[in-house]
């Protein structure tokens, strides 16, 4: 199965975002629909069905020892990026934790299967993919707000309408302190 970590993004927030992609930008490459919307923490690729739950285990004992904390996220700016022809929305800073999280998953990923890490973290969400040139810059700057309370891993299926992505196990994320 082809597998991802992600950050949800919750349906109603997801069509706000489809809304003003439709009214501040043009169509260039393919938009990916608004039901795929997510943020990538982490690309495993292909593994097979016999390592997930060695993969799960592992997880679960990093997110013990993590302990990442709940967090939100302002959706506040954009990029292009030529090579892949990804157009994106993200935000402008991110808590170190995600990133941490996010490379601690990676690793966990390249464990059970391949190295698939991007070098830099960007938190984003892809907006167009097969961009050939940087869209204008949107005249009403993205302000979206996402509240983060878990992560989730995601099987990407591809059918006949396209690709799919279908969570297959979740983490919470914790509140961050620890009651005495
Ligand atoms: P992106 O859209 O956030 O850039 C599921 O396929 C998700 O995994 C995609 O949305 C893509 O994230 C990410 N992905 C796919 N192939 C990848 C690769 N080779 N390296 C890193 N991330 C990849």
């Amino acid at each position: 199965m082809r597998l991802f970590f992600a950050l949800d993004i919750p349906g109603p927030l997801a069509l706000d975002i489809a809304t003003w992609r439709e009214q501040q930008l043009p169509l260039l490459g393919r938009p990916v629909p608004a039901a795929n919307f997510h943020i990538t923490l982490a690309f495993l690729g292909e593994i097979p069905d016999s390592r997930l739950d060695a993969l799960c285990q592992d997880v679960d004992a990093a997110a013990e020892k993590l302990a990442p904390a709940a967090f939100e996220l302002q959706l506040d700016q954009v990029g292009y990026w030529p090579r892949p022809g990804i157009y994106w929305l993200g935000p402008a800073s991110w808590p170190d934790s995600l990133e941490h999280l996010a490379r601690k998953l990676g690793g966990i990923g390249a464990i059970h299967g391949h190295e698939k890490r991007r070098e830099h973290f960007q938190a984003h969400v892809t907006l167009f993919r097969g961009c050939e040139a940087a869209p204008p810059a949107p005249a009403l700057a993205p302000d979206f707000r996402l509240s983060c309370s878990e992560f989730l891993l995601m099987e990407s299926r591809q059918g006949k309408r396209g690709v799919s992505y279908h969570p297959v196990a979740g983490w919470e994320l914790g509140t961050g302190f620890n009651p005495a």
